[in-house]
């Protein structure tokens, strides 16, 4: 088989491009010093964590110049993501560290001030008629990033790049840039479905580099309108039932198991099988909810990875993995902290890795200590080794109504669906251990104290709402959107395809995720992006 060699310089989440490289029928060689580079051929560089992280550790391993001796040789090279940072002279992310300068031109930070941050889903890589590695006008790529190039007419151009783009709110960012033997891309590919492997193809086979088009002197790929597209994400809840088997469960409220006297664990399929059919449904996103965190097993042996290695072999879509991530002490009794557990999930095929119970109690910390940080939560550990993007908080909070504002001193609202006593007013109590305990903190307290800890996302569950096929809790995710700036994925309750366009309509949620409707065949995922589609809604489609 033909290779391609990958520079491994940092712990990093790439099992995901070594599965989309292997899907092209190539063999990935890993760089691991660097008197590998010159053995090279093609050589690839994922980007991973933070700008400065990223090009201070290829600077303390000696990778710089044997990086830069291969692209100015006119060897293939190809950068993602933080890779493609790395061609910038700087970043406002680490002002103090240089990039490889290969490209002139500095990052700055996406604007908080009206949108998410970081930009994360599908947006466009727009070249403007240019060729450039087999990227479509009308496909989707995968994003996750806070900093980027801001484009600005002619300025690449005319250093000889072809440029492609994408819109965020009003911004038009840089989302790949090529020119001779060099391709980068912001996006990353091996996360973008078929549109993303027929772009890394185009790398490996050279055949993007050979049909490269220059740009044309006026050329301009700017002036889009936001071309983010709504995120539409299957959730599958997996524990092992009273066989031992492990299943895709479903429950009302929390609770998974048959109504009746047959109390058994609701059995609706495969995790592996199912998560691939919503792939290929056009799901742009898949997260497994480990709900029983697999008690009493060791670590190592968590059926989880498994399922992760083999489903990231055929779903080239981002994957989340949450359940049991914290400190604990495996069944031999030695301490595996969250960062090493996260690492397996990491390295088994999971993009970003999900907390639930954990980030209450951090959360409770950070308040008793005064809303200072000490760098030892699972999410600060985790955030700082893989990237704020990596950690995606879960919350699973219970609506408690009360007569008046002033009758309790949590964030309240005020609810257009009174209590059974008439209340008017209502707060959100976070829980933990799978609903089973409330805690005294409300959700706003919780997504303020993990967004300043470093937490990327928050996935908003909702109790009261979970399973009941009566449409998504507008009241509590607006609550949240508002209360904090990092993406909020809409999570429990959603019935039909109605319900997510209302969620995207009436709040300014960044995505939206169904599970009951979809397990039990009532929709399929195309039928939710379609009615969006039909609704004037940005979605991606899925390209076979
Ligand atoms: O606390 O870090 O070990 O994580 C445990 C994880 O397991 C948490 O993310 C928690 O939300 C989840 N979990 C625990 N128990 C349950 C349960 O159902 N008994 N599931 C559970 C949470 C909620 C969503 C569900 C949506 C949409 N399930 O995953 O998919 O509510 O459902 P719907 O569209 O059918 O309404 P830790």
């Amino acid at each position: 088989m033909p290779t391609v060699h990958l520079l491994d310089y940092v712990a990093g989440n790439i099992r995901s491009l070594v599965n989309g490289i292997e899907s092209q029928g190539y063999d990935v060689e890993w760089v691991r010093s660097p008197e590998d580079v010159p053995n090279a051929e093609k050589l690839i560089l994922p980007g991973v964590g933070h700008f400065g992280h990223c090009l201070s550790q290829l600077a303390q391993a000696g990778y710089l110049e044997p990086v830069r001796k291969h692209i100015s040789a006119g060897k293939p090279f190809m950068s993602i993501c933080v890779g493609l940072q790395a061609l910038f002279e700087g970043s406002v992310e680490d002002p103090d560290v240089p990039g490889f300068g290969v490209i002139k031109g500095s990052l700055d930070r996406f604007d908080d001030s009206t949108k998410a941050v970081p930009h994360i889903g599908w947006n466009s890589a727009y070249t403007g008629g240019a060729a450039m590695y087999d990227l479509q006008p009308d496909s989707k790529y995968y994003y996750v990033h806070s900093y980027k190039l801001p484009y600005k007419k002619g300025e690449l151009e005319g250093q000889g790049w072809t440029v492609a783009t994408g819109t965020y709110g009003t911004e038009t960012f840089v989302g790949a840039v090529a020119k001779g033997n060099v391709y980068a891309t912001q996006f990353h590919p091996e996360k973008s479905g078929v549109a993303g492997l027929r772009t890394l193809r185009a790398f490996l086979t050279g055949e993007g580099a050979k049909a490269l088009t220059l740009p044309s002197p006026d050329s301009s790929v700017s002036g889009f309108k936001d071309s983010l597209t709504r995120r539409v994400i299957a959730c599958l809840d997996v524990r092992t039932n009273d066989q031992g088997d492990l299943v895709v469960t479903k429950g009302d409220q929390y609770d998974v198991r048959e109504k009746g006297d047959n109390r058994s664990v609701r059995n609706l399929g495969k995790p592996v099988e199912m998560a691939k059919r919503y792939y290929e449904e056009g799901a742009d996103e898949v997260t497994f909810l480990n709900i029983t965190s697999f008690r009493d097993c060791p670590v190592a042996d968590l059926p989880m990875l498994e399922v992760l290695r083999q489903t990231s072999r055929t779903v080239f879509v981002p994957l989340t993995i949450g359940g049991g991530i914290r400190d604990t002490v495996d069944t031999d009794g030695t301490k595996v902290t969250a960062l090493e557990i996260a690492t397996m999930y990491f390295k088994s095929g999971a993009d970003k890795v999900s907390i639930g119970s954990d980030a209450v109690l951090a959360a409770e910390e950070y308040y008793s200590l005064g809303r200072k940080l000490f760098g030892n939560t699972a999410i600060e550990q985790i955030s700082r080794a893989y990237g704020n993007q990596a950690v995606v908080i879960s919350i699973d909070p219970k609506r408690v109504y009360v007569p008046k504002p002033d009758a309790t001193r949590h964030n309240i609202l005020r609810t257009s669906f009174p209590g059974p006593k008439g209340e008017e007013y209502c707060w959100y109590a976070c829980t933990i251990k799978g609903g089973r305990e409330t805690r005294d903190m409300d959700v706003v307290e919780l997504v303020q104290a993990v967004e300043a800890m470093g937490a990327g996302e928050i996935l908003l569950n909702c109790i009261d709402k979970d399973g009941t096929n009566s449409g998504f809790d507008l009241e509590l995710i607006q609550q949240v959107k508002s209360s904090i700036k990092i993406p909020v994925i809409a999570s429990s309750g959603a019935g039909n395809p109605g319900h997510f366009q209302e969620v995207f309509e009436k709040t300014t949620t960044d995505a939206a995720l169904g599970a009951g409707m979809f397990h039990r065949g009532e929709y399929t995922v195309k039928q939710v992006k379609d009615y969006l589609k039909e609704k004037g809604l940005q979605v991606r489609q899925f390209e076979v």
